[in-house]
């Protein structure tokens, strides 16, 4: 069971968030598109480049919010795992945007469950800031949860995603851009 400690926003996150990073888009296990109909970029860890001091195995598992680009795609809101996937028990800690296209986009519900479904960018540069913290990352009973969870965690960093302020304006503007995550 979890406490309710651990439910709450671990309290360093102020200091963390907004986050930049770049990386390359790596294979994971393939269960994304394939188990959950919810693909997600994993990040190439051993290429990270983040614009704060902090390393992968300090920085706080979780399910964050951002914005993100792949290649030459556009911005896309994103809903974004950080961690070890505890319904599958994973040994090694990945960092996985899913990318949100916009409504009218034909790609919105796409996937077997209803999500975006891109083509792959394996091997292409992904460029993400992480803005809000979401959850915990939680072990479900059942990929029926699970994807029914991640779909809640779709629909907010969706409605997080379309609110006008600085901060999202700011990061939209570098995930834009070509600037490194640091300077
Ligand atoms: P893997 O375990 O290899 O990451 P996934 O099924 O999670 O497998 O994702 C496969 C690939 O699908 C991603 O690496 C990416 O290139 C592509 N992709 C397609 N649509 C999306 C999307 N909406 N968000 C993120 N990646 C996507
Ligand atoms: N995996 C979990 O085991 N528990 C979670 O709570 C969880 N939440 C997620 C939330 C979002 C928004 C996304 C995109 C993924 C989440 N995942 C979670 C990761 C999921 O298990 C993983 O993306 C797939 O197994 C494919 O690697
Ligand atoms: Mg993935």
């Amino acid at each position: 069971m979890s406490t309710e400690a651990e439910l709450t926003e671990p309290h360093s996150m102020s200091q963390i968030l907004p986050i930049r990073m770049t990386s390359r888009v790596v294979r994971g296990y393939g269960r994304g598109s394939k188990e959950l109909g919810i693909p997600t970029a994993n990040l190439d860890t051993e290429q990270l480049q983040f614009s704060k001091d902090v390393t992968l195995e300090e920085f706080p598992t979780g399910i964050y919010w951002g914005v993100s680009r792949i290649a030459d795609q556009s911005v896309y809101t994103a809903a974004v795992s950080v961690g070890y996937n505890p319904t599958y028990g994973n040994d090694t800690k990945t960092i996985e945007p899913h990318l949100i296209a916009p409504e009218q986009d034909p790609r919105r519900h796409a996937s077997s469950t209803g999500e975006t479904l891109m083509k792959d960018f394996y091997d292409q540069t992904c460029r993400l800031s992480l803005i809000g913290y979401m959850r915990p990352e939680l072990p479900f009973e059942g990929l029926d949860k699970l994807i029914e969870a991640i779909k809640g965690d779709i629909a907010k960093a969706v409605q997080l995603g379309n609110e006008v302020n600085d901060t999202l304006m700011t990061e939209k503007d570098w995930v834009q851009s070509d600037e490194p995550a640091r300077v």
